[in-house]
């Protein structure tokens, strides 16, 4: 992946942000504007489309927030390739990953029409809007919680009440967790790599002891909490296990937490979201620091169908 400076895509890849002491920092998404019925960015179907890759994690979330919620009509989608390329995410000219709203053929070229001086990686997922041709948001959790507050009356992922104890697990989910296998996958030391793997299993550890007394993460329902954790867990042990030297455990070891995410696969509109081989290719693609030959492997075999303990819907 590269980045793009004033403007121009830089081929050139930049490698994983770090700080000092090798530690991975993820880069800050910096178009963040809402949905709201103020506007002037209105909720309306048919007005939105979102870009996406099937591998992004950051992605997913907001594939299920859409899903789950019924909105597949309402937004539309694009999905880029899964693979790395020097270009970052591109799009085929026509079928199941082309752009059929801009007819782009690269990610950057959204950014560049959106703010022909961007400066800043190229990221998925984006939302756009197709009224005013620009960029609403390339900010995941921004996207995610206002598919869910502009787009459903009945606020049922993120019922009032619940909102506190359903950012307490976001904030702790999402620095451990979805940000955490990244920290150990990119981290460029020992120690940065160390620290983050015993926090990524010290809250995976505490995530199974509590799905061993509660069906969900709050609230005793399906909640926005849950689609931010599952994407994590989906690409567990096919790809951050292996990739990403994540492998004190599987998910598959944990009783709860993998009764809970087969749950949640199980639930309607999940399971057309999860793409395990796209998650092999997309993280075992080449990479000079974590896999030179880009030789994708062919396991594990993780069967999502098993029968469940316990059954996760929408309120
Ligand atoms: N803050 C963003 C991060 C999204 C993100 O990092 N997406 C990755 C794919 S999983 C990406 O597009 N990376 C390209 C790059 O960093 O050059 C969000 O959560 O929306």
């Amino acid at each position: 992946m590269g980045v793009m400076i004033n403007g121009t895509y830089q081929v050139e890849d930049p490698g994983p942000d770090t700080q000092k002491g090798g530690a991975y920092e993820r880069a800050k998404s910096t178009l963040r504007h809402w949905i709201t019925p103020e506007g002037p960015f209105t909720p309306e179907p048919g007005r939105y489309h979102l870009f996406v890759a099937w591998n992004c994690p950051w992605a997913h979330r907001t594939l299920l927030t859409r899903a789950v919620l019924g909105l597949q009509d309402a937004i539309s989608i694009s999905v880029a390739k899964p693979a790395r390329t020097d270009q970052g995410w591109v799009f085929d000219t026509d079928g199941a990953f082309a752009d059929a709203v801009l007819g782009v053929t690269a990610m950057h070229e959204v950014y560049s029409r959106q703010r022909p001086a961007y400066t800043g990686r190229i990221t998925v997922p984006v939302l756009w809007d197709t009224q005013t041709g620009t960029i609403v948001s390339n900010e995941s959790a921004d996207i995610t919680r206002m598919l869910s507050l502009a787009f459903d009356p009945a606020r049922r992922l993120v019922p009032r009440g619940l909102e506190a104890e359903i950012d307490r697990w976001n904030d702790r989910i999402h620095r451990d967790i979805n940000n955490g296998v990244y920290r150990a996958g990119f981290a460029r030391t020992q120690g940065a790599y160390d620290s983050a793997v015993t926090g990524l299993f010290d809250t995976l550890y505490a995530l199974d002891a509590h799905l061993a007394t509660h069906s969900t993460l709050a609230g005793g329902q399906l909640t926005e909490a849950d689609l931010r954790l599952f994407p994590t867990l989906a690409r567990f042990d096919v790809a951050y296990h292996y990739a990403f030297k994540c492998n004190l455990a599987k998910l598959s070891d944990l009783p709860h937490l993998w009764d809970y995410a087969r749950a949640l696969y199980a639930a309607p509109g999940i399971a057309d979201t999860v793409k395990p081989e796209i998650y092999k290719a997309g993280y075992f693609s080449r990479s000079d620091l974590r896999n030179p030959l880009g030789i994708v492997p062919k396991g594990p075999v993780v069967d999502w169908t098993a029968p469940t303990q316990r059954q996760i819907t929408l309120p």
